[in-house]
């Protein structure tokens, strides 16, 4: 460990230890929405297994992870993914944590043929309503689609909507290495922005246009090569003029927004008219649309100081709290959001009110 993450690591311990605990959570009242929980299914598991099994000579990272994964269901993360009474609950109430807000768990089905996609996001579906319904309060759950065939994604996204009571939509990054900005996936983007259902644009390995350079030290991983995919992902978006055809549509980035918000000024400077954005179709500032049609959430990101720039540049409304279960551990991702040198106010915000507006959520806690 070097001098500067020890300085680092010890300035964070003394924020915790000197910010008191609030008295509502000490009291096991506070309430603490969870937005980006990874889950799987069986059937994701076994069309994942076929996959990986079908093609043992890909070395690529998200393969070696799903090897690894699908290899041995009792080993630790297999299980958490795939259970809810026995390890997951049991640990939201250890922390008090009143919800998880669901995803299938990354690549969720984009590495699959087409149909076989379609069929495992409309069951995976089914079972997220399922669960649901069966834990009252303690579950919301964002649709997996299936964009290699936008027509049924759309489809599906108005099913999650209205039939399935769903509270958003996750995409994680690029499908065959293609990006939502594509007109062919605009049918997706149109449906999200119809039913107001937000876009959870979740990381993946990248594409293979961006890989080279991460293929070493395993950097296609959550370590480096996931944020940079999906940050690029979403200033694609943006740069097509998305938010200018769909006003209302909004995408959620983890991870501290996969540190989008921290070129801020530098996106505005650099797209001023006549250096950049006169090649781009776009109406708005960057700036305009990171506070406009961006979430983020704190996924997987312990860190008070970007925390607090993240409030201070996008609006405390803006900002999700998460933990990225099982990938992280609840009990310090509850530490950080309990001692994070926040008022009252924003910590609420944070913990929760932002979370049942932005996912629509009917029901909170048992
Ligand atoms: C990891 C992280 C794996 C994230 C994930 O899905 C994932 C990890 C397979 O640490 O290996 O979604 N993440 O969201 O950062
Ligand atoms: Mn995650």
């Amino acid at each position: 460990m070097n001098l500067d993450r020890r300085t680092f690591l010890t300035a964070a311990a003394g924020v915790a230890t000197t910010m008191a605990a609030s008295t509502r959570a000490a009291a096991g009242s506070r309430i603490r929405i969870a937005t980006e929980e990874a889950f799987s299914t069986r059937e994701h598991m076994r069309a994942m297994k076929a996959l990986v099994d079908a093609h043992p000579e890909v070395t690529r990272f998200d393969y070696k992870l799903w090897r690894m994964i699908t290899g041995n269901l009792q080993a630790d993360t297999p299980k958490r993914l795939l259970d809810f009474a026995e390890l997951r609950l049991p640990e939201m109430d250890r922390h008090g944590v009143t919800m998880h807000v669901l995803s299938l768990t990354s690549p969720g089905v984009q590495m699959l043929d087409r149909d076989v996609a379609v069929g495992v996001a409309e069951s995976t579906n089914d079972e997220l309503a399922e669960v649901i319904a069966r834990y009252p309060g303690r579950f919301a759950g964002l649709a997996t689609v299936a964009p290699q065939d936008p027509e049924r994604a759309a489809k599906e996204i108005e099913r999650a909507k209205t039939k399935l009571k769903l509270n958003g939509i996750v995409i994680n990054s690029h499908t065959n290495n293609e990006y939502l900005d594509n007109p062919k996936y605009w049918p997706i983007l149109e449906a999200a922005e119809a039913c107001d259902m937000p876009i959870y644009l979740h990381p993946r390995t990248p594409s293979d246009q961006m890989r080279a350079p991460m293929d070493d030290y395993n950097m296609g991983s959550a370590f480096w090569g996931y944020g940079i995919e999906t940050s690029t992902h979403f200033v694609r978006v943006m740069m097509s003029g998305a938010f200018d055809r769909f006003p209302n549509l909004t995408f959620v980035l983890g991870h501290m927004g996969e540190a989008v918000h921290f070129w801020i000024w530098r996106l505005d400077y650099m797209s001023r008219p006549g250096v950049q954005r006169g090649e781009t179709p776009i109406r708005r500032l960057p700036s305009e649309y990171l506070r406009r049609n961006l979430r983020i959430t704190t996924s997987g990101q312990e860190n008070p100081a970007a925390l607090r720039y993240s409030i201070d540049v996008l609006g405390v409304w803006n900002v999700m709290w998460a933990i990225d279960y099982p990938y992280q551990e609840t009990a310090s991702a509850v530490r950080f959001m309990d001692t994070a040198p926040l008022t009252e106010a924003e910590r609420e915000a944070i913990y929760w009110e932002n979370a049942r507006r932005v996912f629509n959520i009917q029901s909170i806690g048992a």
